[in-house]
Parts: C-alpha cells; sequence; structure tokens
C-alpha cells in the first residue's frame, strides 16, 4: 500500500523534479548534520526549549540518531541545569494522533480531507492569486508567530512580503509583546531589553510588574531564588501570585492602576531628593517636564487610584531609594493594558532617574512571553523591515534590498495594518484570504464571539500547524502540516537576548514539512523562488539575516555561525564582528548612551485613562485573565499532549473567586459558576482563593472559552489587546 507521504513525494517529484524532493527528504542535511553534535560519540546534542522565552538549554539524548530522551543542561547559562514541567516533558508531546501529518483540503461537503502537498500547493496559491486579482494584492494577509526559528519568520516575511505582494501581516506577538516594542523604541531608540539574568542575582531589590515568574517563568524565578544579597522582592499585581505570596511586599493594586501608582513613586522620590541628577544631566531628556507632571500624583490621588495605602507606597519609594542595585521587571500585566505604553514607561522613567540601568542587577527589564518573540521583534518582516529597520526609510529600504539583492521596488514603503485592522479588514471585506503560521487566533485573540465570526468570512483560510485539531485549523480551508520544535533546525532569542540553537532530533510525521521548507514551497509555486535562491537552509539564511543587521544595535555579525553559538553556550547581542562574542553575560547602555540620535533616553508620560470596561452594577466584577499552571501553554494544543502534564492541571475551565464574594453569591468551593460579559457567558468551576480580591475574578487563558467574555480594547500606540481588564457578572449554574 502507498503511504501518504509516498503520495504526496511522488505527487511532488513529478511535478517539480529535484528541487521538492530534496525538500521532502530532508534527511541528514539539517540539524545533526549541520551542527555536528558535539557530544556525538555520548550520542548526546544540546539545543534550547522551544516554550518559554527563559531559552533554557535541554541535552537531548539520542538513540540511532534520534531524541529518545533529555535533560536539562548544568552548564548552560541560563537554566543551570534546571528544567520546568513543560521542557522535561518537550519531546512527548511530538508524538499524538493529533499531528497533522498530511496537508488537509475542505472538499465540497465541507470536510477536511487528505491531499498531497502538490494539490496543497496548487490550491493554496491559485487561490491567493485568484483573491489578489479580483481584490488587489492587500485583500490578502498573513499572522505568524514568536514560537518559529527566526530563519523561518525571516523567511515568512520576506516570501510574503516581496515575493507574494502581499502588504499586510502581523504576529501573535503583538497579543504579548507589542507594548515593550513600543515603550523600548520611544524611550530608548530601539526596541532594546538591556539586561541578562544575571541582574536576577545581582539586584538588591526586584520590583516585579504584573509579571507571575513562578508560574510563566520558573527558572527565571530559580534564578532570583539564587540570589546571595537575601534581596527584597516587591510584587506589583491585584492578586496574590505565586510570586507575591513569596515576596518582601505585595502592592496588590486595583487592576491598571500601575501608572498613577508609578507617577506617585516618582513624585516621592523626587520630593525626598532620592535621584541620580548626574545621571538624568548626563543621558536622558524630558526630566523637568516629568517632574512637573508627577508633582500631581498626590498621596491623595495614588492612594484613590490604587487601593493602596500612603505607607505601602512611602515603603515601595523608600526600597528604591535604599537599594543599590534595582531592577524593575515587568510582563503582561502591563503590555496587555488599554495605556500599556505609557505604563512600561512609568516603569523605565524610575530606573532612569534613580540611575538604575547600566549596571549589575540593574534596568527597565521587559520579559519576554514566548521562545522566540525575541527574534520576531526584530527580524520577521512584519511591524519592522529585516534586522529592525523602517519600511518607511528610504535609505533602509535601498540597505535590505542590496543585502537581499533584490529590486528595492518590491520593498513595501509602508508599514502593515496591525493584527486587529488586519482582523477589521476581514469584517470589512477587504480582506479575504488568510495565512496563519504558528498561532491559534481561534482561540486566543481578544473578544471571539467576533473574531471567530469575522475568520468565518475569509473566502480562504490556510492554516499552517503542528496539530490539525487546533481551533483555527478546524475553521481553515486548507491545513498544512507543519514540523515543530525538536523536528527542524535554526536559531531563537531568548528574553535577555541570548540567541541559541534548535536541531533536528526527530522526523516530523508523515508528510508534514518544516516551516521553513514550507515557505520553499509556496515560493517555487508562487513563482519567486529565483528571489530565494540563496535562502536554502536556515543555516544560509542566519548569514543573510547577519548581513542585514549590520551596523544596527542588534548587530550579530560577528557570531560566526551555528556551531559558535552551539559550543559558547548562546550568545547575546549585540555582537559586532570583532566584538566580544566570546562573553558569556554581557548587559546594554554601560556607557549611559541610548540609541536616540542625542544619545539620551526619553522620559515619556501622560495622563492615566480610565479602564475601557470598568465593572459595573450589572457586571460587578472585574476578570483578569493569565496563566495558570506552569504545566500549561497558551491555547493547550502542545502540552495537553502530555499525559504528564495534563495530570499537573485542571481539565476543565477554573474560575479563582475570593471566597466572600463565593459566600455572598451562594457558591461553594468547585461548585459550577456562570461567568458572564456582555458579549458571551461561559461555565467554569470555582476556585475559593484569597489570593483574588473581592470584586476580582481570574481566570486563565488556556480553556478556550476565557477569550468569548473579553472586552476588544487595545493600546493607542501598540495596538495590544487588553486582555486583562473587563466587566462581568458571576451566578451560581444549576449543577
Ligand atoms: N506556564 C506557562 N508559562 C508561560 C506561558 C504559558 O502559556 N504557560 N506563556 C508565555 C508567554 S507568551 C507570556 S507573554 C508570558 C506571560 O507571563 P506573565 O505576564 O507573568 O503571565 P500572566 O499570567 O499573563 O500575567 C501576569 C500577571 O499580571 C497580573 N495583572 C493583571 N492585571 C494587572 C494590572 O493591571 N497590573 C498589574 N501590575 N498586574 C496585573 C495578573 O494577575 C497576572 O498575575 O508567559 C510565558 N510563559
Ligand atoms: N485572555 C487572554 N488571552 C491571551 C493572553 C492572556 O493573557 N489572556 N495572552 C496572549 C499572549 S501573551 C499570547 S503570546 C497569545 C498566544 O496565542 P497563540 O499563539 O494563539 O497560542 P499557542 O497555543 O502558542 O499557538 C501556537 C500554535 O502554533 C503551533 N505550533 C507550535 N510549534 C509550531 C511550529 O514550529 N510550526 C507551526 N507551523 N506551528 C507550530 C501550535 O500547535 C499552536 O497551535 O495568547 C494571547 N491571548
Ligand atoms: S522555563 Fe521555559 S524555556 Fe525553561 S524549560 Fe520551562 S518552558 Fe522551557
Ligand atoms: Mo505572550
Amino acid at each position: 500500500m502507498t503511504t501518504l507521504l509516498e503520495t504526496a513525494r511522488g505527487l511532488l517529484h513529478q511535478r517539480s523534479g529535484p528541487l521538492t524532493r530534496d525538500l521532502l527528504l530532508e534527511p541528514a542535511d539539517f540539524g545533526l548534520g549541520q551542527v555536528p553534535a558535539k557530544a556525538r560519540p555520548e550520542a548526546t546534542t544540546d539545543m534550547v526549549c522551544g516554550y518559554c522565552s527563559t531559552g533554557c538549554g535541554l541535552r537531548i539524548h539520542l538513540r540511532d540518531g534520534e531524541a529518545a530522551n533529555l535533560t536539562p543542561v548544568t552548564d548552560y547559562p541560563v537554566n543551570l541545569g534546571m528544567a520546568c514541567p513543560k521542557g522535561w516533558e518537550a519531546l512527548t508531546v511530538l508524538d499524538s494522533p493529533e499531528r497533522a501529518t498530511t496537508p488537509l483540503l475542505r472538499n465540497e461537503s465541507g470536510r477536511l480531507t487528505p491531499v498531497g502537498w502538490d494539490v496543497a500547493m496548487r490550491t493554496f496559491v491559485d487561490r491567493f492569486k485568484t483573491i489578489q486579482s479580483q481584490h488587489g494584492a492587500d485583500s490578502v494577509a498573513f499572522l505568524s508567530t514568536g514560537q518559529m526559528p527566526t530563519e523561518e519568520m525571516a523567511f515568512l516575511g520576506a516570501l510574503a512580503k516581496f515575493g507574494m505582494g502581499v502588504l499586510h501581516g502581523d504576529g501573535n506577538t503583538r497579543q504579548c509583546m507589542a507594548t515593550s516594542v513600543v515603550a523600548y523604541k520611544q524611550a530608548f531608540g530601539f526596541d532594546a531589553p538591556p539586561y541578562t539574568y544575571a541582574d536576577f542575582e545581582e539586584s538588591d531589590v526586584i520590583v516585579l510588574v504584573g509579571s507571575n515568574l513562578c508560574i510563566a517563568h520558573p527558572i527565571m524565578w530559580e534564578r532570583v531564588m539564587r540570589n546571595p544579597h537575601a534581596p527584597e522582592i516587591i510584587v506589583v499585581d491585584p492578586r496574590m501570585t505565586e510570586t507575591a505570596m513569596n515576596a518582601t511586599q505585595h502592592l496588590p493594586l486595583n487592576p491598571k492602576a500601575d501608572q498613577s501608582l508609578f507617577y506617585g513613586v516618582a513624585r516621592i522620590l523626587i520630593e525626598n531628593d532620592w535621584i541620580d541628577r548626574p545621571f538624568i544631566d548626563a543621558s536622558t531628556s524630558g526630566f523637568e517636564e516629568f517632574a512637573e507632571f508627577v508633582s500631581g500624583f498626590s498621596d491623595e490621588r495614588v492612594t484613590a487610584d490604587t487601593g493602596l495605602t500612603a505607607e505601602q507606597v512611602h515603603r515601595f519609594a523608600q526600597s528604591i531609594h535604599e537599594g543599590e542595585r534595582v531592577s524593575f521587571w515587568w510582563t503582561m500585566g502591563v503590555n496587555q493594558s488599554h495605556q500599556g505604553v505609557r505604563t512600561a514607561q512609568a516603569i523605565i522613567n524610575l530606573a532612569l532617574m534613580t540611575g538604575n540601568i547600566g549596571r549589575p542587577g540593574t534596568g527597565a527589564n521587559s520579559i519576554t512571553g514566548q521562545c522566540n518573540a525575541m527574534g520576531s521583534r526584530l527580524f520577521s518582516n512584519t511591524t519592522n523591515l529585516l534586522g529592525g529597520h523602517d519600511f518607511t526609510n528610504e535609505q533602509h529600504r535601498q540597505k535590505i534590498a542590496g543585502v537581499l539583492n533584490i529590486d528595492p521596488n518590491v520593498i513595501p514603503n509602508e508599514n502593515s495594518l496591525p493584527y486587529h485592522k488586519i482582523i477589521d479588514g476581514i469584517l470589512r471585506g477587504n480582506i479575504k484570504g488568510l495565512w496563519v503560521i504558528c498561532t491559534n487566533p481561534a482561540h486566543s485573540w481578544i473578544n471571539q464571539n467576533q473574531c471567530r465570526d469575522i475568520l468565518d468570512r475569509l473566502d480562504f483560510l490556510v492554516v499552517q500547524d503542528m496539530y490539525h485539531t487546533t481551533e483555527t485549523a478546524q475553521m481553515a480551508d486548507l491545513v498544512l502540516p507543519a514540523a515543530g520544535w525538536g523536528e527542524k533546525e535554526g536559531t531563537f532569542i531568548n528574553s535577555e537576548r541570548r540567541i541559541g540553537v534548535i536541531k533536528k532530533v526527530r522526523k516530523a510525521p508523515g508528510s508534514a514539512l518544516s516551516d521553513f521548507n514550507i515557505f520553499k514551497l509556496v515560493a517555487h509555486y508562487w513563482g519567486c523562488e529565483e528571489m530565494f535562491r540563496r535562502w536554502e537552509s536556515p543555516a544560509a539564511v542566519f548569514e543573510i539575516l547577519k548581513q542585514c543587521s549590520i551596523g544596527q544595535p542588534c548587530d550579530i555579525t560577528g557570531i560566526e555561525d551555528y556551531r559558535a553559538i552551539d559550543s559558547s553556550g548562546g550568545i547575546q547581542w549585540p555582537c559586532p564582528d570583532g566584538g566580544r562574542a566570546t562573553e558569556s553575560e554581557r548587559r546594554l547602555f554601560e556607557d549611559g548612551r541610548f540609541y536616540h540620535e542625542d544619545g539620551r533616553a526619553k522620559f515619556l508620560f501622560e495622563t492615566p485613562k480610565a479602564i475601557p470596561e470598568a465593572a459595573n452594577e450589572k457586571f460587578p466584577f472585574t476578570l483578569l485573565t493569565g496563566r495558570g499552571t506552569a504545566s500549561q501553554w497558551h491555547t493547550q494544543t502542545r502540552t495537553r499532549q502530555s499525559p504528564v502534564l495534563k495530570k499537573l492541571y485542571p481539565e476543565k475551565a477554573f474560575v479563582e473567586i475570593n471566597p466572600r464574594d463565593a459566600a455572598e453569591l451562594g457558591v461553594g468551593p468547585d461548585q459550577m459558576v456562570i461567568v458572564e460579559s456582555q458579549r458571551s457567558r461561559i461555565r467554569a468551576r470555582a476556585f475559593l482563593t484569597y489570593a483574588v480580591q473581592q470584586g476580582h475574578v481570574f481566570l486563565p487563558m488556556h480553556y478556550e472559552s476565557v477569550n468569548r467574555l473579553t472586552y476588544s480594547a487595545f493600546d493607542p500606540y501598540s495596538h495590544q489587546p487588553a486582555y486583562k481588564a473587563c466587566a462581568v457578572r458571576v451566578s451560581r449554574a444549576d449543577q
């Protein structure tokens, strides 16, 4: 009997000869072939984890050249021998009946049915080209990810924008990091998180804002635990999270009151002259205006806005003053806000005014989410042109055209629409074809009622994923089966700007291909493969990206190749040619110079705005959402494939409710409740806990129903969704 894979190979072979035969065979030319595993004799090879942005090093144990097991790498500078449950289980989730093993095309009776790659590619290209010819080049768009290797992201961005004439493409990093990107660009002149993880161990005051390290970045939390200076740990979070429980100060403020809090703290620092004048004078601009602005944030105002006491606020300010090395860290409690950019900058301002940047143990530090969100931020060719360049800058376009050896006119001279405008474009009928790669918007995007309905309006939806069962794949007209982490090679950039390698240690199931090879196929069938002649392997693309980075703050021309990264425990950018490639830890701004033309960082601020959908009489609770357990990853397509991980978290949605509120609602532990917003109502099991304040409830984002409740509000500068606050009511469900 001919297998599907053989059929696919056969079809491709007939159609296009050697090119695609090479693609489908894809054996030792990737992965192990590229980086001759340094420990070959012992049959192990090292690579970085494919879940979160911590970027732990994992040692893969091989049997007959294939991954059989893994252990954390003890001398990798990130994790020092530790891993969280997701990392330990990273191989298990690759084996699953839910894997997409062949392209699937929706047939006339509406069912997704297996087809070969040739049919899949012809259909894809035919449908997208037809849509473009009928409705204009911009009537097709793509949504990508922070979870593929940099080389794949760059290929996708270049292929779509330069080869296929697609203007609009954005990533799930919009849901996640857009706020930090804009905050840094405006304040520092480039998207540049300044820290290295050693700073967790070198601080004497650690301020964590809207960041639940214990659950979301457990190995970073382990680094905090290794800090020998008995640090003051200050957690700013409306919830008493696992991290807050371990803090020395917890500031359980009202949701979205952070800006007011930090402006109030800035005022106290200024009033007491607890500021670093020499640093402010030498390295910043806009301080006098900022000082004038924050003088309006009196104790009365701040306590009213935040719900904290004046003592709590003053103690916080005093701790910052007393610290010699104060580091400020933030994650989604800040980024996913209607005023996230200004909130992030309110944190940056505290670091700048106290001179807590550019020294060990300091910094205004955004913690990233996905394994390669940092790669996406610089090299995905979505929000900026390859290498942190600007699509609207002619010199930048010329430079990149030169590096890629392409006509500068194929590079768009305008920016793509952001994610929510792409969704809007579908609603308005301007966008009719969508290609979704390595993300699951039909679960993760805000306000699902609208989102599902909108995706339904597309003429043609292509989903490229490891699993055919994702909520978005189920809606697709065409599913392209992708290889995942461990089944392909490339590089990731972690939160501290460290580039690490991943390798091919397993064969992808069936006829699934690496995203890289799928992009190669698309280029071939689209007829633009000539443009990508040099993009023959991830390693070749890495060379191209090095050239794109020349002269940029993220210059990586000093990194020789994958092998150099592999042998040095990862390399942090910047690493220009002749630079400090061998240093294992480096932080930015040590010389007090920032990336703006005048070399100064900017104080940026704005009057806080009210929550877009505050709790009210009809919907009296504020719904917070976020990560639930260390064993669940996002929309759970991957983590639910591991029997071990599944044992570590509740299968069905649960909602955290304060026991006093529960008593008033007549809800007991584990009872089913209805959580209802203006948009939808869902069922969840009540988890009674004082971790949430009265008047708040918390739902983990891992359950599909959660985003049916959330409210579409966005930061005006970053366009990041404000997932973290909307109004709901809660009632007992009939059991
Ligand atoms: N186990 C696990 N780890 C993950 C992920 C995962 O899915 N599972 N995802 C990864 C990704 S992509 C990301 S982006 C990170 C996210 O990492 P985190 O941002 O740490 O996780 P969240 O739980 O989304 O949000 C953090 C906290 O923000 C708080 N919060 C809500 N509103 C406010 C507010 O107004 N102010 C303040 N100060 N805090 C607020 C919430 O109570 C929550 O505790 O995690 C990464 N790591
Ligand atoms: N309510 C609420 N919603 C949220 C958040 C929140 O805090 N609250 N957080 C937001 C944040 S920060 C994020 S980052 C998003 C995440 O949202 P998504 O990106 O939608 O979540 P994932 O489940 O990580 O989806 C990744 C998909 O890629 C597939 N995949 C994995 N590896 C590969 C690969 O190598 N190739 C291909 N082609 N596919 C692959 C997986 O199977 C999965 O379907 O969710 C956002 N949504
Ligand atoms: S902390 Fe993050 S990078 Fe480390 S093992 Fe866990 S998921 Fe992987
Ligand atoms: Mo994220």
